[in-house]
C-alpha cells in the first residue's frame, strides 16, 4: 500500500505552479498565496499532503514531493474546467455568495460536473489520508467533499473553511441544489467562516431547508454534531515585514513617489479584477472628485492595480471593458503630458513590488461591494507609512476587525467621496492614531495564528458519540 498522511489539505489548486525554467526544463514553483504560508506552519513537523488541481487540463502529473509536503494532483478535463470551475464555481456560486452583485447563471450540466469533480477530490483525500487523519477542505469549489469523504472514510476528522462570504438565506434560497450543498458541508466535524454573520447565515439555512436542530453554533444530526463558527483569516505579517524592511523595497517606494512626480498624496487600489471589489465605484468617485475640483490631478495620483482574473468568464470580460473605458475617460479628461492622473496596471507583481506600492501610498482604497475578508487591507496596514490612511468598505470581512479604518459604503457615491476626502485631509495625528490601532490588531492576528486556531477548533469540535463511549 502506498504511503498515507496524518494531515491532508484539499483545495481547488495545488500550492505550486508549473513553470519553464531558464534551462528550458519544466519545474514546479511555489505559489505566493497566504494559504501556502499558513500551511507551511502547520505542515512543519507533520506528515502532510495537499490534494488539488495542478492548473493544466487533461491528465494529472504523478504525485510528487515538493515544498516540504506530498502533492497529490487531481485531473480536470477541458470540459470540467469550463463546467465545474468557470461555470458552477465562478458563475453560479461566486455571484450567489457575493450578494448577487451580478445575475448568477444556473445550469444543470454544471452541477453534474461540480458533483463529479467533488467526488474525485473526496476519493483522492480518502486515498492519501492515514487512519484517523485530519483533512482540511477549503472553499466554495469543494462544498460536497466533506459528506462524500465521510461516506468513504468515517474514521477521519474533517474540517472545511469558507474563504468567501456565506450569503443571507433569502439569496442562498435561489441556488438550485441548495439542500445538497448544506448536506455536503454537514459531512464535516467543523465549519469555519470569515465572520460570525457568515456562520449565522449558514446555520439559518440549515434550520430552514434541512429542518435540523441548531443550538448556539452546533447543528445536531442525531448521531453526531457539527460546529460552525467564525475563524477570520489573516496574513503572514512577519514574512511581509521582512520583505518590506529591505533596502531595495524602501528605495523602490521612494522611486515610485518620484516617478509619479512627488505628488501630495498617492492613492492606491489593489484588487483581482473582480466585480465584487467595487473598482468601478472607486474610479467613479475619483473621477468625480477630480471633476469637482476637490482633487487636483497634479497633486493627487491614483494607482490602480487590477490583477488579471477568470478571463474566460463573460462577466469578467465585461468588467475589464468597463474599467478600462473609465480609466481612459479619466485620463483623457484630466492628464497632462508627463502627468497621468491615474496609473492603471492589469498585471501581477511580486511581493517586493507590492510591498513598495503599499509603502508609497498615503491612502489605500479598499471598497468592495462584498468580500469574504480582503487581505489587501491587512497588507497595507502592515506596510504603509505611520500616518497612512485605510478607506475600508463595511462590506468586507476585514471591517469587523479593522474598525479604526475610515469606513465607507461604496454604494453611496456621495458618502464614498466624503470618506476619501476625510482620509486625505484628516490631521496627521488622527491618521497616526487610527493606523497604530490597526497595526496592533494585524500584528497579533497572523495567518499562522489563524491556522493554529482553526485546527484547535477542529480537534475540539463535538465528538462522535462512539468516541465518547470508547474513551
Ligand atoms: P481574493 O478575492 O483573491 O481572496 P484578497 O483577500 O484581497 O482577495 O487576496 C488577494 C491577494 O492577492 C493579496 O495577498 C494581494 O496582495 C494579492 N494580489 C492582488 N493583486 C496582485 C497583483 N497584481 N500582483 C500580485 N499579488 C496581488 C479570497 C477572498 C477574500 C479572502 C481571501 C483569503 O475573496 O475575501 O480574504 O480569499 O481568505
Amino acid at each position: 500500500m502506498s504511503h498515507t498522511y496524518d494531515f491532508v489539505v484539499a483545495a481547488n489548486r495545488l500550492p505550486v505552479d508549473r513553470v519553464t525554467g531558464e534551462d528550458g526544463n519544466e519545474e514546479w514553483r511555489r505559489s505566493p498565496g497566504g494559504l501556502v504560508t499558513a500551511m507551511d506552519a502547520v505542515m512543519r513537523g507533520r506528515d502532510g499532503a495537499w490534494v488539488g488541481w495542478a492548473g493544466d487540463p487533461g491528465e494529472a502529473p504523478a504525485p510528487f514531493d515538493d515544498a516540504g509536503m506530498h502533492l497529490h494532483p487531481v485531473p480536470l478535463s477541458e470540459q470540467e474546467i469550463a463546467d465545474y470551475y468557470e461555470g458552477h464555481s465562478n458563475d453560479t456560486l461566486w455571484p450567489v455568495y457575493h450578494d448577487v452583485i451580478i445575475t448568477p447563471t444556473f445550469k444543470r450540466s454544471w452541477r453534474g460536473a461540480y458533483r463529479a469533480v467533488n467526488k474525485r477530490f473526496a476519493q483522492a483525500c480518502a486515498d492519501v489520508a492515514a487512519e484517523g487523519a485530519t483533512v482540511w477542505v477549503h472553499d466554495y469549489q469543494l462544498q460536497l467533499v466533506p459528506e462524500m469523504l465521510r461516506e468513504l472514510r468515517p474514521d477521519l476528522r474533517i474540517g472545511w473553511f469558507n474563504h468567501i462570504p456565506f450569503p443571507a438565506v433569502e439569496l442562498f434560497a435561489q441556488l438550485p441544489g441548495r439542500e445538497e450543498i448544506l448536506e455536503g458541508l454537514l459531512g464535516a466535524d467543523f465549519l469555519g467562516f470569515q465572520r460570525t454573520e457568515d456562520a449565522g447565515n449558514f446555520l439559518r439555512a440549515v434550520r430552514q431547508y434541512l429542518d435540523l436542530d441548531v443550538t448556539g453554533d452546533v447543528v445536531d444530526l442525531g448521531d453526531r454534531a457539527v460546529r460552525a463558527t467564525a475563524v477570520p483569516i489573516s496574513i503572514d505579517t512577519e514574512g511581509l515585514r521582512a520583505v518590506l524592511d529591505t533596502d531595495e523595497v524602501q528605495a523602490r517606494a521612494r522611486e515610485i513617489r518620484e516617478q509619479l512626480g512627488n505628488p501630495d498624496k498617492i492613492l492606491l487600489g489593489v484588487d483581482r479584477l473582480d466585480y465584487t471589489k467595487g473598482i468601478r465605484h472607486r474610479l467613479k468617485a475619483f473621477g468625480e472628485l477630480l471633476a469637482d475640483g476637490q482633487l487636483d490631478p497634479t497633486k493627487h495620483k491614483l494607482i490602480q492595480v487590477a490583477t488579471p482574473s477568470r478571463e474566460r468568464v463573460k462577466a469578467y470580460m465585461d468588467l475589464r471593458d468597463q474599467v478600462e473605458l473609465t480609466v481612459g475617460r479619466i485620463n483623457g479628461d484630466f492628464s497632462r503630458i508627463g502627468a497621468t492622473a491615474l496609473t492603471y496596471m492589469h498585471q501581477s507583481f511580486d511581493r517586493a513590488e507590492m510591498a513598495a506600492m503599499f509603502a508609497a501610498a498615503d491612502v489605500m482604497l479598499v471598497t468592495p461591494l462584498r468580500d469574504g475578508m480582503n487581505l489587501v487591507a491587512k497588507e497595507y496596514v502592515t506596510c504603509c507609512p505611520a500616518d497612512g490612511a485605510l478607506v475600508l468598505s463595511e462590506f468586507t470581512g476585514a471591517a469587523t476587525e479593522l474598525g479604526e479604518a475610515y469606513m465607507c459604503n461604496p454604494h453611496d457615491l456621495t458618502g464614498l467621496k466624503q470618506v476619501i476626502m476625510k482620509a486625505i485631509t484628516a490631521p496627521s495625528d488622527d491618521r497616526e492614531q487610527r493606523m497604530s490601532a490597526l497595526r496592533s490588531t494585524v500584528s497579533t492576528a497572523t495567518v499562522q495564528e489563524w491556522a493554529k486556531h482553526y485546527l484547535a477548533a477542529l480537534q475540539a469540535a463535538p465528538a462522535r458519540p462512539e468516541d465518547e463511549v470508547g474513551s
